[in-house]
């Protein structure tokens, strides 16, 4: 019997949300750093199991907003929740119950209404085993999770083990996708996202919160080959500065991995141009959020 259905991932920041999307899918969706804060919209990444076709929606992490950006990730992170069928709550189990699960915690009783809430318990590679019980039961204690899960989203323990699960759970019915689809968001998003996550890996501080890039041209060619201009857009002169690098060295070398990764991806040739813009107010732009696949209005307040 064929099911089909939505299961969202969330969780603090750096939880493992992305790294277990794509374990789960099977290819690079979602961008990956060890940064916190990475994931700035939802993601959905399309899996099969057996019968089943898994809809992960990959989202922002959940953390107390301050910028407008922040406030739009945080609605989108919530909205994920509230629109699956099933909500895996993603919790490090080295961190364990911080006050960032505390409110995450609080926040599921108000959205969960009937939806199956499963707990995971994620980076299992990092402690030994005789203290996960203690965090399971904990968590339990606190929210009525219809099942536990400690897994290793990036080593692949207890993957397999969820993903069965969660193909049983979903709901009868047609499946949402062609069978072939493993991801629901336009290539120039994900190309745009390959960029970010490689100025995200080099750029320090703050100044990878403080960019947005954004596919600007796509450009089929007649050699099969895909020429892509993207343009990367940061607050002060700084920062292009930075973003450049000594004689444009910082973003030759970003350049060169995204290209990598997106001809990976494609499976063709890819000419990767990359422009950086000074834009002092991207942040209040309502076209830069929908280009990221974020509502403006989710940050007013
Ligand atoms: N040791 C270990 N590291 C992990 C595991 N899963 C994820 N990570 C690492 O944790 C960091 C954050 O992973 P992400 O998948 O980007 O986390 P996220 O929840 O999507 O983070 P945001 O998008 O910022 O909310 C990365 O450095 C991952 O490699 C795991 O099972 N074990
Ligand atoms: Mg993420």
């Amino acid at each position: 019997m064929k099911r089909a259905g939505f299961v969202a991932l969330i969780g603090e920041p750096n939880a493992g949300k992305s790294t277990l999307t794509n374990r789960m899918v099977g290819a690079k969706v979602s961008i990956v750093t060890h940064k916190v804060q990475t994931t700035r919209a939802r993601i959905r990444g399309v899996a099969i199991e057996g019968e089943s076709q898994i809809v992960f929606v990959d989202t922002p992490g959940l953390f107390r907003p301050r910028r407008r950006l922040d406030r739009a990730m945080v609605a989108a992170a919530w909205g994920g929740a509230a629109d699956a069928d099933i909500v895996v709550l993603m919790v490090e189990a080295h961190r364990g119950i911080t006050e960032g699960v505390e409110a995450i915690l609080e926040g599921l009783e108000e959205i969960a209404q009937g939806r199956k809430v499963a707990l995971a318990i994620n980076k299992i590679d990092m402690v030994k085993s005789e203290k996960l019980l203690g965090l399971a039961q904990d968590l339990n204690s606190r929210y009525d999770f219809v099942e536990t899960f400690m897994i290793s989203a990036e080593k692949g323990h207890g993957a397999e083990h969820l993903r069965a699960w969660l193909a049983a759970e979903l709901p009868e019915g047609p499946w949402l996708y062609p069978e072939d689809q493993i991801a629901d968001l336009p290539l120039r998003m994900i190309a745009a996202e390959m960029t970010r996550e490689k100025l995200t890996l080099r750029l320090h501080q703050e100044l990878p919160y403080q960019l947005t890039v954004e596919t600007e041209k796509w450009e089929e060619r007649k050699d099969g080959s895909a020429r892509v201009d993207q343009l990367i857009y940061v607050m002060r002169d700084g920062h292009k500065g930075i973003v450049l690098g000594k004689g444009g060295e910082t973003i030759k070398a970003v350049s060169t991995a995204a290209r990598a990764e997106l001809t990976e991806f494609l499976g063709r040739k890819v000419h990767l141009f990359l422009q950086v813009k000074v834009r002092p107010n991207w942040l209040e732009e309502s076209e830069r959020y929908s280009e990221m696949g974020l509502d403006f209005k989710d940050g007013n307040t």
